[in-house]
């Protein structure tokens, strides 16, 4: 069975509510392939304007962190239970910036992995070299070793319904993307590792994502790869370009 594709936005720490609003708006027109599930993953400020503009639409939204905890003395922190109150259907986890900038190592992931199912939010994990690891060659024994650790007490049927997003430290912020090969061939081990890990099966049910600079421009060839089931994009979701990825079919 053909996996259905599924293009989501990074919105990252861009867009004031006032401003989401009139993105969704300028979006609304240029966002409507039946083929492709969409997702908006935006700011937590912005859920609740986001979601309330996409009613009518079946664009989704997705949160850009979960807390791993469920309530209480967290500072800042938001709950599982917060995001899907406010009607947050996925939540992006391990982005290379929050893996950096705020140092979430991968026990600390996989515990807002488990966190995400146990809500019922689907993550959308995110995996990815430096350019140091891809020039000395440990590019798919570093990504497996990031899956494996921050999927550790996932089941296969969990497995099954998420989305992971390969997603090259290289290629992000950079304008530099990964070639469609390089990228097929990462999404691919990606998959094989999701096969020794739990089977076949779940290696087809997966989606796997590409992102790092993924644009107007480039999307159709790399959406083109077996094993590239959509993309996680940054700075083209936030223009009228996102609408272009969406329809990268017609
Ligand atoms: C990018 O394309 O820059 C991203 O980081 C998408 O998550």
């Amino acid at each position: 069975m053909a996996r259905r594709k599924i293009i989501a936005g990074n919105w990252k720490m861009n867009k004031t509510p006032s401003e989401a609003k009139e993105l969704v708006e300028l979006l609304k027109p240029l966002v409507n392939n039946p083929d492709v599930d969409v997702v908006y993953c935006v700011p937590a400020v912005d859920i609740t304007t986001v979601v309330e503009a996409v009613k009518g639409t079946n664009v989704a939204v997705g949160a850009e962190n979960i807390s791993d905890q469920d309530k209480g003395a967290y500072t800042g922190e938001i709950s599982g239970d917060m995001l899907v109150d406010a009607g947050v259907k996925y939540v992006i986890i391990g982005h290379s910036e929050r893996r950096g900038y705020y140092s979430e190592d991968d026990a600390f992931l996989n515990r807002k992995v488990k966190k995400a199912f146990e809500k019922g939010l689907t993550p959308i994990l995110c995996c990815g070299e430096s350019l140091e690891q891809r020039e000395t060659g440990v590019t798919m024994d570093w990504i497996r070793l990031q899956i494996k650790s921050d999927l550790q007490g996932v089941t296969a049927e969990q497995a099954k319904t998420m989305v992971i997003a390969y997603e090259p430290i290289w290629a992000i912020g950079t304008g530099k993307t990964a070639t469609a090969d390089q990228a097929e061939e990462v999404c691919k081990g990606i998959r094989d590792t999701i096969a020794e890990i739990y089977d076949t099966d779940t290696a087809e049910k997966i989606r796997i994502q590409y992102g790092g600079s993924m644009n107007a421009g480039n999307c159709k060839e790399l959406l083109a790869k077996p094993d590239i089931d959509g993309g996680l994009i940054g700075g083209a979701s936030l223009k009228a370009d996102f609408g272009q990825i969406v329809n990268y079919n017609k």
